[in-house]
C-alpha cells in the first residue's frame, strides 16, 4: 500500500512495500517527493493502481481535498449453520456503535488529521445491515485513505469479527477492532488468548479499554501507517462528566424496528457478580453523565425525530444522577410534550429507593430489565449476587406494576446446584408466585472477563473454544450436577414450560389487570415465546424478517452450491414463516378472549397479592428459608418441614 500522508507540512510514504491501493497527495505537499513517490508507486504496481484512481483524482499531484474515510460497522455472529445472523430490521439498538461513532464525528469536528483533512464516518450494524465488503472497500479508496472499525466487540461476535477483519485486511486495508471480548481477555488474563493472536497476525489492531479522548491517537497513528499492535487503555477509566454524547443518524437508527436509539447514563457498577464482566472492564466505581447531557442527547435525537431510548446502564438504579435526570425527562415530556420511552435495567432492590419506579414512569419508561438471575439464594450466594433478596422480589415487581411498566426478567440455567429437577420447580414457583411478564432464560457462562472465566482458565478447566458460542445459548463448560445433553435440554425445555398457552393467558389476565400496554405485551410474548423455539436465537438478539446469505458463511464452512442452497432456504423459510403464524395467531386469539372478559380488569392472584403489609411471606421464600444467610435481612421463618420436625 502507497499511502502517502500530509502530517505537519511533511509528505511521506506509509507501507510502501505492500500492494499499492491509493495515493494521496497534497496539493501544497513537497513536489520533490511527490514525484518521487509517485513514480515509486507506477513502477511498482501500476497496474494495481490505475484502475482503483478516481476519476477526480489525478495520480500527478493534486487532489482537492485529501478524506480519510472511516467504516464503521458491529458485526453480528453465527447462527448454527454458519451463517450471519441478520434481520431486515433488529430490535435493539448498538450503544457500542451510537459511543463510537460520536467519537469519530469529534475527532472529524476538530480535523484531528491536520486542518486540511476531512473525515468521513460510515456506521452500521450488522444485525440490520448486510455488510457488502466490495462495496466498503470501494467506497475507501474512493475516499483515498481511511480504516475499518470492528465496533463493540463482544466475545461471540468476536468469530465474525475476525472473518470480517480478514476480509479487508486481503484489501489492505487497516482495521482496528475493539469492544468487550478484547478488554475482557487483555484486562483479566495473563497471557493473550490465542484468537487474539490471530487477529494481530492478520494485522488487525486492537483497543482495550473505552476510547473517550484517546480517538484522535488511534486516527493519527493509522493516517501515519503506524498504528499499534495494542492499544491498552484499562486503568484509565475516562469521566463520564464530560464524555461525547453517543449519537446515530437518523438513518442508522430507523434500522432498528420502534426507531430505538440508545445511551448510557453512567458506567460501571459497584457490585461483584462472579459471572459478569462489566466489573473488570468498566470498572467497580460508577461514573455518570450529567442531567445537561442527557438531556442534550435527548434533545439532538428529538431533533432527528428519534424519541425512544434504551438507557444501557447495567443499573440505572445505582446511577446517582438518576433523579436529577428523570427529573429532566419528566420536563420534557410533560412540558414540551416530548413523546419520550424509555427502556432501562434496573436492580432487584430499586424499589427501596424513594420515588425512583414513579419518576421512571413519569419519564416515559414503559418496560424495564431486571437481573433476577435466579430465585435459590444459594445460587445468587455462590454467584457473588449478594444484593438480590428473594422475599423482596414480589414487592418490587408489583411496584412497577403499579406504574403499568412492564418487566423482562433475566434467569440464569445452570448454577452449581441447578438440576433439571430443581428448575422446573423454580419455574413453576415463579409463574405461580412471581407477576413477571417475560422471563428469558440464559446459560450460566464463563464470558471472557468475568472473574469465573478467568478461574476456570486458570484452573485449565476445559472452555469451549468456540467463541461464537459464548452467547449465553449454549453450555460453554461442564456443570458439576448436569450432563452438557441434560443442560441444553433443561434450558429448551426451560422456553417450553415458562411460555405455556395457560401460563400466557395468566400473563395477560395479569397485564390487563395492572393497566399495562395490551399490544406491547402481545408482540413481547409473540418475541420471547418464539425467538429461541421457532428461530434458534435469544430474543435479545431477535429481528424481523431473516436474511441468510449464501455467501456470508463462517470463515472454514464452504459456501454451498446455489442449487442445494435456495432449496433448502426456500423450506427453511416456509416453516419458519408458518410456525410464527401458528403462534401470532394463537396468542391473538388468547389475548381477545381475555379481552372480552368483563371481569378483566378485576382479575386477582397469587402472584398479584401484595402480602408484605400483612405480615406474610411468599411460599417460595419458605422453599428457601434455610438457604437465606441469617445476615442478609430477611424475615426470620422456618425452614421447610422444621415444623414438623419441632413437633417430633
Ligand atoms: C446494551 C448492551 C446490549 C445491547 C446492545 C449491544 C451494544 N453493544 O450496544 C443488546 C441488547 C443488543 C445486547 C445483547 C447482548 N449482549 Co450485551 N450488553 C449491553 C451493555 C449493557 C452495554 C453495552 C454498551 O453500550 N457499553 C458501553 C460501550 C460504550 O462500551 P463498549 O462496547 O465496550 O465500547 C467502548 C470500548 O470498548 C471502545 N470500543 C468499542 N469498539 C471499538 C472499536 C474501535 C475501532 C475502537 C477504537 C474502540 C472501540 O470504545 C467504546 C467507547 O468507550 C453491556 C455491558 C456494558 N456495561 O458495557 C452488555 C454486554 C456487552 N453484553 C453482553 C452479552 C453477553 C450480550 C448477549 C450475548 C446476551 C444475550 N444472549 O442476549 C447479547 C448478544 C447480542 C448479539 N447480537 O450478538 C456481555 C458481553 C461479554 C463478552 N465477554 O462478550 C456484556 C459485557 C454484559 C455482560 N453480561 O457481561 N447487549
Ligand atoms: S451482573 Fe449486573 S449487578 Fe452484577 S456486577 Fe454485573 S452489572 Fe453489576
Amino acid at each position: 500500500m502507497a499511502y502517502v500522508y500530509r502530517r505537519n507540512g511533511g509528505c511521506w510514504p506509509a507501507n510502501i512495500s505492500r500492494k499499492p491501493s491509493q495515493i494521496f497527495l497534497d496539493r501544497e505537499a513537497n513536489a520533490g517527493a511527490a514525484k518521487a513517490l509517485v513514480i515509486v508507486a507506477k513502477f511498482q504496481a501500476i497496474q494495481h493502481i490505475l484502475p482503483r484512481v478516481p476519476k477526480h483524482r489525478c495520480l500527478w499531484g493534486v487532489v482537492a481535498k485529501p478524506t480519510f474515510r472511516v467504516a464503521l460497522i458491529k458485526p453480528s455472529h453465527y447462527d448454527q449453520d454458519g451463517y450471519v445472523i441478520q434481520w431486515l430490521h433488529s430490535t435493539l439498538p448498538s450503544n457500542s456503535l451510537a459511543s463510537v461513532y460520536s467519537l469519530i464525528e469529534q475527532c472529524a469536528r476538530e480535523r484531528v488529521l491536520g486542518p486540511d483533512v476531512k473525515i468521513e464516518i460510515e456506521a452500521c450494524d450488522e444485525c440490520n445491515t448486510v455488510i457488502d465488503v466490495a462495496d466498503v472497500v470501494k467506497r475507501l479508496r474512493a475516499a483515498g485513505a481511511g480504516m475499518v472499525g470492528l465496533i463493540g466487540v463482544q466475545s461471540n461476535q468476536y468469530p465474525r469479527a475476525l472473518d470480517l477483519g480478514r476480509q479487508f485486511r486481503a484489501h489492505g486495508l487497516p482495521v482496528v477492532m475493539g469492544g468487550f471480548h478484547i478488554s475482557g481477555c487483555i484486562a483479566m488474563l495473563p497471557t493473550l488468548p490465542a484468537d487474539l493472536q490471530e487477529a494481530l497476525d492478520l494485522g488487525i489492531h486492537l483497543f482495550a479499554g473505552e476510547a473517550e479522548g484517546r480517538m484522535a491517537e488511534v486516527l493519527r497513528d493509522v493516517a501515519a501507517g503506524a498504528a499499534k499492535p495494542i492499544y491498552k487503555y484499562l486503568n484509565e477509566l475516562p469521566e463520564m462528566a464530560a464524555a461525547v454524547y453517543p449519537i446515530l443518524p437518523r438513518a442508522v437508527v430507523t434500522r432498528v424496528a420502534g426507531h430505538y436509539s440508545s445511551f448510557d447514563a453512567g458506567r460501571g457498577c459497584p457490585f461483584q457478580c462472579s459471572f459478569c464482566t462489566i466489573i473488570n472492564v468498566q470498572g467497580r466505581k460508577s461514573r455518570y453523565r450529567t442531567p445537561d447531557d442527557v438531556e442534550a442527547i435527548v434533545r439532538a435525537n428529538a431533533a432527528q425525530g428519534i424519541t425512544r431510548f434504551f438507557i444501557t446502564d447495567d443499573n440505572f438504579a445505582r446511577n446517582r444522577n438518576w433523579e436529577p435526570i428523570l427529573d429532566r425527562l419528566i420536563e420534557l415530556r410533560e412540558r414540551e410534550k416530548f413523546n419520550i420511552r424509555l427502556l432501562i435495567q434496573v436492580d432487584t432492590l430499586c424499589h427501596r429507593i424513594p420515588n425512583f419506579i414513579e419518576k421512571c414512569a413519569r419519564a416515559g419508561c414503559t418496560a424495564i430489565f431486571l437481573g433476577l438471575e435466579n430465585i435459590n439464594p444459594e445460587s445468587l450466594m455462590g454467584a457473588k449476587k449478594r444484593q438480590n433478596k428473594i422475599w423482596e422480589y414480589r414487592d418490587m415487581l408489583l411496584a412497577w406494576r403499579a406504574q403499568h411498566v412492564m418487566t423482562y426478567a433475566g434467569y440464569i440455567l445452570g448454577f452449581p446446584t441447578d438440576t433439571p429437577e430443581t428448575i422446573a420447580r423454580d419455574i413453576e414457583i415463579i409463574k405461580k408466585e412471581l407477576p413477571i411478564d417475560i422471563l428469558e432464560f440464559f446459560y450460566l457462562t464463563p464470558l471472557p472477563g468475568s472473574e469465573d472465566h478467568k478461574n476456570l482458565y486458570l484452573r485449565g478447566v476445559p472452555m469451549d473454544p468456540d467463541m461464537n458460542k459464548y452467547d449465553l445459548e449454549h453450555a460453554c463448560t461442564g456443570h458439576p450436577l448436569m450432563s452438557k445433553e441434560t443442560w441444553t435440554k433443561v434450558y429448551a425445555d426451560a422456553w417450553k414450560r415458562y411460555y405455556t398457552n395457560a401460563h400466557v393467558e395468566t400473563i395477560m389476565r395479569r397485564g390487563i389487570a395492572s393497566g399495562i400496554n395490551r399490544t406491547k405485551l402481545l408482540d413481547s410474548l409473540i418475541i420471547f415465546s418464539g425467538a429461541a423455539r421457532i428461530e434458534g436465537v435469544h430474543p435479545l438478539q431477535f429481528g424481523f424478517f431473516r436474511r441468510k446469505l449464501r455467501k456470508q458463511r463462517r470463515y472454514f464452512m464452504p459456501v454451498v452450491n446455489p442449487l442445494l442452497f435456495y432449496p433448502w432456504r426456500t423450506l427453511d423459510f416456509l416453516k419458519i414463516s408458518s410456525q410464527w403464524l401458528g403462534l401470532i395467531l394463537r396468542y391473538r386469539r388468547i389475548m381477545a378472549r381475555v379481552a372480552r372478559d368483563p371481569a378483566a380488569k378485576s382479575y386477582a392472584d397469587e402472584a398479584l397479592r401484595p402480602h408484605t403489609a400483612a405480615g406474610e411471606t411468599d411460599h417460595f421464600v419458605e422453599v428457601f428459608a434455610d438457604k437465606i444467610p441469617h445476615t442478609h435481612g430477611a424475615p426470620v421463618m422456618p425452614a421447610p418441614g422444621a415444623a414438623q420436625v419441632a413437633a417430633e
